[in-house]
């Protein structure tokens, strides 16, 4: 939808209900969708779009689904049969405890202001007066700090929920990952907040076209709105949109001046879809993408965005497409093409003064983990990046590629994105900016929220283990995205001879072994390994 018109939905309409949609990424609670959710990662396998429809059409002509009363995960938003007390998914219980603790459990008016129904009885200034982020935390800056940006108004943006299934970009995202850090004793003390601060129309249009903020700020005036068919908004997106950007802005200015040594951005919506003249993907306003322009009104010469979210960051990717003073890497799940958003081929590597200044990592199929991500890291990534030598280093940082992530069906750990974050501060020396992007697993994002955060509070996650190896599918993206990086970037000779000699070797294995492109390609299982 690049009209700059998002489409409104008035009231609690029944035309919304007819155009529903299952959330595609979700696959349907039985035993015959999961095992298709399982073929269809496989290598070679079409993705989610194809499979999408005819999921979507077996699961609704169950007629046993559909008349069962059925319950929402709380942790993973998968429905499951009424007689049933744990989600068959994830384990979580169904009364979940997970949104009980921590920093925002107490507050009941977060979770009022949330319900429209209740919303009604409240005026805006009652809303913005209680959802003002209180004074816990004394608002300070140190050279030496780690600082959190977050603010309770971002709460507000929720989808207007008529729909069968409940949007997976939800307020609960941003509750349980505050709660995590403040149970993990990862604030008091250690961190310090930075004021959260609207940014200004004039600021999004650093990215932005001018209908396309118009079109986001329109939103404001309409209880729900849509941006193609899974962007949703309402009255307060707006706000919440203004106030994730000018967060990240503030962040990572207040890192370029060297006030704060790092900074992490709890902020939503996301941001890495959202192009130039487009909300798309759950985003509104590319929060990475102004962070970078605020670092480079900031002073810094040379910017890096690195982009671990699950889906390709095709927004960020086309803003600098054409610019060499912002190189963009991404690893992503992108199955040829398949899947969401469909971009981010390996051979995308910018354009005109651009070229080579985009780095894309495509994975060719699901189930990729802490063991193919972090050799991307050191076979591509760092050689690159200690190339380029940034000034300021933004991580859009999704954790849907987590285990458990329900759109991802990816593997990473907390024990992963720490050893991710641990290269990146050594290089950076510590003056790092992480931006929430997506990642819809309560549990797998909180957990991956405070093992990054400990990282950028100085606590290493020590050597990565020499025993983990790349997969198949993993050495395939990695070789590929280096052979056409090295067309720009001095990628080590011997490093591109082994890759090709792994790879060549695995290939074999591959056809052997019943085609399973997510079996490590050497390990201490192989024959060749001495034993003891
Ligand atoms: N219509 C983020 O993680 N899926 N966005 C659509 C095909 C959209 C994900 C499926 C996934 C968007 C920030
Ligand atoms: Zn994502």
């Amino acid at each position: 939808m690049d009209s700059g018109v998002a489409s409104r939905i008035s009231g609690h309409g029944m035309d919304c209900v007819k155009e529903d949609l299952e959330i595609e990424d979700v696959s349907p609670p039985n035993a015959e969708g999961k095992d298709l959710e399982d073929t269809k990662q496989t290598y070679g396998h079409e993705g989610e779009w194809m499979d999408e429809e005819e999921d979507g059409k077996d699961w609704k002509s169950d007629v046993n689904v559909e008349i069962m009363a059925e319950w929402f995960c709380t942790n993973c938003i998968d429905s499951n049969p009424d007689d049933e007390s744990c989600c068959g998914q994830c384990g979580e219980h169904r009364n979940s405890g997970i949104l009980e603790q921590g920093y925002l459990a107490s507050r009941d008016l977060p979770e009022k202001a949330n319900d429209m129904e209740q919303r009604k009885d409240m005026s805006d200034s009652e809303i913005k007066l209680h959802l003002t982020f209180p004074p816990l935390w004394t608002p300070q800056t140190d050279a030496a700090s780690t600082a959190i940006g977050f603010d309770e108004r971002m709460l507000l943006h929720s989808e207007v929920q008529t729909k069968s299934h409940p949007h997976p970009e939800r307020p609960d995202r941003l509750r349980a990952i505050m709660g995590g850090l403040s149970a993990a004793g990862l604030f008091s003390g250690l961190c310090c907040m930075i004021p959260s601060r609207e940014a200004t129309l004039a600021e999004l249009e650093w990215v932005h076209s001018h209908s396309h903020v118009e079109a986001v700020e329109a939103t404001s005036l309409h209880e729900a709105s849509y941006f193609g068919r899974d962007t949703y908004a309402n009255n307060y997106s707006a706000l919440a949109a203004r106030l994730a950007a000018g967060t990240c802005i503030d962040l990572m200015t207040a890192i370029v001046k060297g006030q704060i040594l790092n900074g992490f951005a709890l902020v939503r919506p996301p941001g890495h879809h959202a192009l130039s003249a487009t909300a798309m993907g759950f985003c509104l306003h590319n929060n990475a993408a102004l962070a970078a322009k605020a670092a480079l009104s900031a002073g810094a010469k040379k910017v890096m965005i690195i982009d671990w979210d699950v889906h390709h960051g095709n927004g960020t990717q086309e803003i600098f497409d054409s610019d060499s003073s912002v190189l963009y890497v991404s690893l992503h799940r992108h199955q040829a093409g398949f899947f969401y958003p469909g971009t981010g081929a390996a051979s995308e590597v910018g354009i005109k003064d651009g070229e080579g200044f985009s780095v894309n990592i495509p994975w060719p199929c699901g189930g990729i983990g802490d063991e193919d991500y972090l050799f991307a890291f050191q076979n591509v990534i760092m050689p690159i990046v200690e190339q380029f030598a940034p000034d300021a280093t933004i991580i859009s940082a999704g954790f849907d590629a987590a285990k458990g992530d329900p759109l991802g069906g990816c593997q990473v750990t907390p024990s992963g994105y720490a050893h991710m974050t641990q290269l990146l501060y050594s290089l950076m020396k510590g003056k790092l900016l992480v931006v929430l992007e997506g990642g819809y697993n309560l549990r797998s994002i909180s957990a991956s929220a405070a093992a990054v955060l400990k990282v950028l509070l100085g606590v290493s996650p020590g050597e990565i283990p020499p025993s983990w190896q790349p997969t198949f599918a993993g050495l395939l993206a990695v070789s590929e995205a280096c052979v056409i990086q090295s067309r720009y970037w001095k990628i080590d000779r011997m490093s591109l001879l082994n890759m090709q000699m792994l790879l060549s070797a695995a290939e074999t294995k591959f056809k052997e072994n019943k085609n399973d492109p997510r079996q490590p390609v050497s390990g201490p299982q192989a024959e060749d390994q001495p034993q003891g």
